[in-house]
């Protein structure tokens, strides 16, 4: 299934007036407090956050998966998806791919797809947290830390072979995460593991592409419960180190222990030009991979606040990748997406608002309650008008839902997928 403009722009029409209206009144009222409307208007335009093709089925839990009618059940399916979540928010440019869940048959016809659906390939995801098919070794002690050496090179040479499919696909950079920890005190020498990890990824890191990047992604526990060798995010950052330039820390905001300060990582790693990636979920307890901004959404404004920060203030540090990460047993993945591409922009266009020059001096002059402040009145603008306005001049919808509600797309995915059609991957 195919969105044209003309079935978008039909039901923007109706909710045209109403958008003005909201529009006009909130430019307004930012252009009296000299805030540049049109240029937060062409940021929001230009995020784009890829989509990572495993999050296009119902997720599961340990305990079960409930599948969503009319899932795709291939990579080409997968990639229509995408492209129907990118015709409504324009904000879902690219797609992220998960090896060996979402190998290309025909690659030439998936660029070709791609292309046509205006998507870009954004990173490449390794796997070495699952046995696959036909290997010779298991992945059950660990990959790239493994006591064994010859488990370690069958997973550097995994890695390696996601970056040959990456390079046919035109991805720019390889996320590798690792599984790899122990599950009980003494089952794993500590220093033994972390050098392993690092020769394995300096190894990976030797092949990779010039113009590529390695994202070294942590997590403190799951699915170890004792010990994870890339814990936290000075681990990631001294493997990234060690690797060098084109190596650097991804930070997935689901992967950190309840409470951790992540706009205060987010911060630290920009100054130093080494965040690389960033995968959007939420959570409550762990790593939940909730929707973004269902459960913290002042939390994420205050990342995003350090982002754009980091943006306007830090060009030692490349251009992000952004992937939204999450899976759920229970929404209509697609609908889940778009509330996440909203909850994302939300914070974004928020972050845009806060006055960085008014905070500097307001820190300057030690005036905590300005300070907190500025920050809130940012907070507190409903913002949406904008995000509508940005998807509205790039041919979207004012309102991606409700567009896809009022055209029945699931359904029509269910006509033309049948009912019972499963996921691959996850
Ligand atoms: C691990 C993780 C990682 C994987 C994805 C499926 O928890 O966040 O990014 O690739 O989930
Ligand atoms: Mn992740
Ligand atoms: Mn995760």
């Amino acid at each position: 299934m195919k969105l044209s403009e003309s079935n978008i722009s039909e039901i923007n029409k109706k909710s045209n007036k109403e958008h003005q209206n909201q529009f006009e009144f909130l430019a307004n009222t930012l252009d009296k407090k000299s805030i540049k409307v049109e240029q937060i208007i062409k940021s929001l335009a230009e995020f784009q956050v890829a989509i990572p093709s495993w999050a296009l089925g119902a997720g599961g839990t340990r305990f079960g998966r409930f599948s969503y009618y009319g899932e795709p059940s291939n990579l080409t399916q997968k990639l229509d998806d995408v492209g129907l979540l990118h015709s409504l928010t324009q904000t879902a440019g690219a797609v992220s791919l998960h090896i060996p869940w979402d190998i290309p048959e025909d690659y030439s016809a998936i660029k070709e797809q791609a292309k046509s659906l205006n998507l870009k390939f954004d990173a490449v995801n390794s796997n070495t947290f699952q046995d696959q098919k036909g290997a010779k070794e298991s992945y059950k002690y660990g990959s790239l830390s493994n006591a064994s050496q010859v488990v370690r090179e069958q997973a550097i040479a995994h890695n390696q072979e996601v970056i040959k499919i990456g390079e046919q696909l035109g991805s720019k950079s390889l996320t590798v995460w690792l599984a790899d920890g122990s599950n009980f005190p003494g089952q794993n020498n500590f220093q033994t593991a972390l050098s392993n990890t690092e020769d394995s990824l300096k190894a990976i890191y030797n092949t990779l592409p010039d113009d590529w990047k390695l994202f070294i992604e942590y997590k403190p526990y799951e699915p170890n419960f004792y010990s994870t060798v890339i814990q936290d995010w000075g681990t990631s950052f001294m493997l990234a180190n060690a690797c060098g330039d084109k190596a650097y820390t991804l930070v997935d905001l689901g992967h950190h222990l309840p409470n951790t300060n992540i706009e205060q990582i987010v911060s630290t790693l920009m100054l130093k030009g080494k965040l690389g990636g960033f995968h959007f979920n939420d959570s409550k307890y762990g790593d939940d991979d909730v929707t973004v901004g269902s459960v913290k959404p002042y939390a994420l404004f205050l990342i995003f606040n350090e982002l754009v920060y980091g943006m306007q203030n830090n060009p030692q540090n490349p251009d992000l990748s952004w992937m939204i990460d999450a899976s759920h047993n229970i929404k209509d993945p697609l609908e889940d997406l778009m509330q996440s591409l909203e909850a994302i922009q939300e914070a974004y266009a928020k972050a845009l608002l806060v006055n960085q020059t008014e905070l500097r001096v307001a820190q300057q002059e030690h005036d905590v309650v300005k300070c907190q402040e500025i920050l809130q009145n940012a907070y507190r603008t409903d913002v949406r008008p904008l995000l509508a306005q940005a998807r509205l001049q790039s041919g979207g919808a004012l309102n991606p839902l409700g567009v896809y509600r009022e055209l029945k797309i699931r359904e029509a995915l269910i006509q033309e997928r049948g009912k019972h059609s499963i996921a691959s991957g996850l």
